[in-house]
């Protein structure tokens, strides 16, 4: 079995299917190779500055690179595509809200080995969640050509229905192949892993990731986006990023102020209780039932 590709005209709901189906799926050219190109130029004064990783999993000849939403006006794009974040609330609809979770070039080297197989959602203290019960929607963004042979990332297709704390091998896995500018949407649960790099050149992927905003984020968005560039975002992107209440309270500042509120006063308090939030928190609270033991 190979990894599905879908065209950029794809809708959330198609990516979302394919997602609860098999785990994974690549939706081609979400954007230009030239826009691709124009984003790594963005980035090259931090991407040059990266050093290698400090371990086998990160990768010892594996760079990565963070704080894109600080750093990259065009990242902050790629963060709010709307596809993405349609197809990511699809997957994450139980929850009530989800957030930004990590933002990460990653430039696997030539001579790299394939990284472990692994499920992202293992971040989370390698709690077990329930089988098929999602808490994170994860993309890369092809910088380069994704080969097999220069490293695509590795996924075990189905593998988000499978047992935890399994193990794989790379011959067990399809590579997900891709153009520069395409996406491979993955899930929290499916096994997979960055490819070995065979080739004589760098690998690159900009790996957006989104969690239920219950947990933790991985990549710690208020010390990486310094106060005043936040203040200058869109306040979508910053809701996103963690500057809205997580649920019904989590998150709050001091007397239950909403945190968007303490980064934008300007705002009054119209980031209050979003609509979709609280009428999903109403439909929570409803299904309350009485004990009667
Ligand atoms: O770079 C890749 O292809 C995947 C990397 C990955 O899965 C990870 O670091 O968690
Ligand atoms: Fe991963």
């Amino acid at each position: 079995m190979s990894i599905t590709h879908l065209p950029a005209t794809t809708t959330a709901d198609e990516v979302a299917a394919a997602l609860t189906e098999v785990g994974a799926v690549v939706v081609d050219q979400m954007i230009t190779a030239q826009a691709m190109d124009a984003v790594a130029d963005e980035l090259k004064p931090w991407t040059d500055a990266t050093r290698f990783g400090p371990d086998d999993f990160s990768g010892r000849r594996t760079k990565r690179t963070g704080g894109l939403v600080a750093r990259s006006p065009k990242c902050r794009e790629l963060v709010m595509n709307p596809l993405v974040l349609g197809a990511t609330g699809k997957l994450l609809s139980h929850a009530t809200s989800f957030q930004l979770h990590l933002t990460q070039v990653i430039s696997i080297g030539p001579g790299e080995p394939a990284q472990p197989i692994h499920r992202d959602q293992w971040a989370f203290d390698f709690f077990s969640f329930p089988r098929d019960f999602e808490v994170q929607c994860n993309t890369i963004w092809a910088m380069t050509d994704f080969t097999e042979e220069n490293g695509a990332t590795r996924v075990v297709l189905g593998s988000n229905h499978f047992d935890d704390k399994l193990q794989f091998q790379e011959k067990d896995s399809e590579p997900a192949e891709m153009t520069k500018g395409s996406v491979l949407f993955y899930s929290g649960a499916v096994y997979h892993g960055g490819g070995a790099n065979r080739s004589n050149a760098p690998r690159v992927g900009i790996n957006i990731t989104y969690n239920v905003s219950w947990l933790r984020q991985e990549e710690n968005q208020y010390l990486a986006v310094p106060l005043e560039v936040a203040r200058t975002l869109p306040v979508d992107l910053l809701k996103l990023i963690g500057y809205r209440r997580g649920a019904y309270a989590l998150g709050y500042v001091d007397d239950l102020r909403d945190p968007l509120e303490v980064v934008r006063p300007d705002l009054g308090h119209s980031g209050l209780g979003d609509d979709d939030v609280q009428k999903k928190l109403r439909e929570k609270t409803a299904q309350l039932r009485v004990d009667n033991r």
